[in-house]
């Protein structure tokens, strides 16, 4: 074989750490191949633990690969799916893989994408994917280590979140915010009025965070104007928030390109690339992004430099928070300009350069993010499918409900991804919403809502119109307030009832 793989195998508290390194022994450049390693166990239930924030985590038997998820868009396969082509074909999981006899995962993420696949018989092995990524004479890679151990299922998840933690520098620097999100009460129709009424009443009982969501933009990838609807520079509010004595936040989707944004207009080559020769198709939003994003190709280092200016752009208007939504779009299959970097570090250094913007002091929470390339870099990771003001989803691709926006679907992976805070980053477990009008939630799910956020870190984002609470809501703001922000461990993630 042209690409040597060597293997070194050595304990690592209950478990064996596999540290895996490729060489080019050759004197031509070689392509890396997939590299699989057979795990010891058979597993009879699993946690499918989907590859980034808003994808399916679930609990499921090795048979149940979900056939129909292989019928949906290329697209949208591409955005929940590590692997696209295994979609519908076999379970499996992302970087960790939980089963009832044990734990295996890959304690970095940055290096290539690694996954757990579960066989029909329940037979596991790893795989570090690298895509055909290319390597030059001589080289040597040193993939991200595997950890493997069996045992307490639910005592082991928290023991990989805390070695994966240290090994990947984990950014532990809380407490977690209480915070006011404009995107579950108004979506993409919030303008300046709403902000600044939601802004009196945070500042008036402490809540520190108040942060723009999608909306406000002029396009997607022209983060510095705004929507001819939003009428003022966004810099006004981020200058009225902080004179408030609250931390202005904003949403952002860095690794998206709007097929009508201007920067795709003067950039057409600064987009990855679909097999087929066309832009690579990343998300597609008709209403007010006016149709298909691409995604950046962060391995130009004309691209990078692009984020971090406009980052640190962003930051010198006074905005200390940030959420970056869509990052799974910087580590989606295509061709990139740097034939040697694999999609993963793709993404880890757009990651890098937008946290270069805003600099090591400013609070950067990843959404749509694929989970392992992120530690280090981020304070929090959404950690779930986007909440709702409904139960259950109303609306979903074939084989992928979990993934839908719905209160049930943030509560199941929130809980299920719960050893992950205070030992990978702080978890964001998505928007609390307590409001009684424009909402189908019953009082039970509103309690279901606060009781998971309070159990799993307490990162608490409020998404109502904090005009209208009346003293039930801002008592259930208190509670939140004083949750307890410890990490948290999972019994027994198997337990029947534990999630809906
Ligand atoms: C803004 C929203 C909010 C929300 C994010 C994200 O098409 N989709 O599959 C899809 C999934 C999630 C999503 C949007 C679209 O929501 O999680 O909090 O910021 O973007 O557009």
């Amino acid at each position: 074989m042209s690409v040597e793989v060597h293997r070194r195998v050595t304990p690592l508290g209950s478990g064996l750490r596999i540290d895996l390194i490729l060489r080019n022994a050759t004197r031509t450049p070689q392509t890396a191949p997939r590299v699989t390693e057979a795990l010891p166990g058979r597993a009879g239930t699993v946690l499918e633990h989907g590859w980034q924030s808003w994808s399916v985590v679930r609990r499921c038997p090795p048979d149940d690969s979900r056939p129909e998820r292989a019928e949906t868009p290329e697209a949208v396969r591409g955005s929940l799916v590590g692997e696209p082509s295994a979609a519908g074909r076999r379970v499996v999981a992302d970087w960790v893989c939980v089963w009832e006899g044990g734990v295996a995962g890959w304690l970095g993420g940055r290096t290539h994408l690694g996954v757990v696949e579960v066989a029909p018989d329940g037979s596991l092995a790893a795989a570090a994917v690298l895509d055909g990524v290319e390597l030059a004479p001589g080289e040597e890679r040193t993939l991200d280590p595997l950890w493997v151990a069996t045992g307490d299922p639910g005592a082991l998840y928290s023991e990989f979140c805390a070695h994966a933690g240290a090994h990947g520098g984990a950014r532990l620097r809380g407490p977690a915010p209480l915070g006011w999100c404009s995107w579950y009460q108004w979506f993409e129709g919030v303008r300046p009025a709403h902000v600044r009424a939601n802004l009196a009443e945070a500042a008036a009982h402490g809540i520190d965070v108040v942060q723009i969501d999608d909306g406000w933009q002029a396009a997607i990838g022209d983060w510095l104007d705004t929507a001819p609807e939003w009428g003022e520079p966004i810099g006004e509010l981020a200058a009225e928030i902080a004179g408030a004595g609250c931390t202005p936040g904003i949403w952002t989707a860095p690794f998206l390109l709007g097929e009508r944004s201007r920067l795709y207009r003067e950039h057409p080559d600064w987009v990855v690339v679909h097999r087929s020769g066309r832009p690579l198709r990343a998300a597609f939003n008709p209403g007010n992004w006016g149709g298909w994003a691409y995604a950046l190709d962060t391995t130009r280092p004309d691209v990078r430099s692009w984020l971090t200016d406009t980052f640190a752009a962003l930051r010198s208007l006074g905005f200390a928070y940030h959420k970056v939504d869509f990052c799974y779009s910087a580590a989606m299959e295509g061709r990139r300009h740097d034939p040697g970097v694999s999609r993963t570090t793709a993404l880890r250094l757009g990651l890098e350069a937008v946290r270069a913007g805003i600099g090591d002091d400013a609070f950067l929470v990843g959404c749509g993010c694929p989970l392992g390339p992120a530690v280090g870099v981020v304070d929090a990771m959404r950690v779930s499918a986007d909440v709702a003001p409904h139960w259950e989803p109303t609306r979903h691709w074939p084989g992928f409900a979990e993934a839908a926006p719905a209160a049930a679907n943030a509560v199941r992976a929130s809980v299920l991804r719960s050893p992950m805070h205070g030992r990978l980053w702080l978890n964001d477990p998505d928007c609390v919403l307590l409001r009684r009008h424009d909402s189908s939630l019953d009082d039970a799910q509103r309690e279901a809502l606060v009781a998971t956020v309070e159990a799993a870190g307490g990162f608490t984002v409020l998404s109502d119109d904090l005009t209208r609470y009346g003293p039930d809501e801002w008592a259930a703001v208190e509670r939140l307030r004083r949750a307890s922000q410890a990490p948290v461990d999972l019994a027994d993630p198997f337990a029947p009832g534990l999630v809906p």
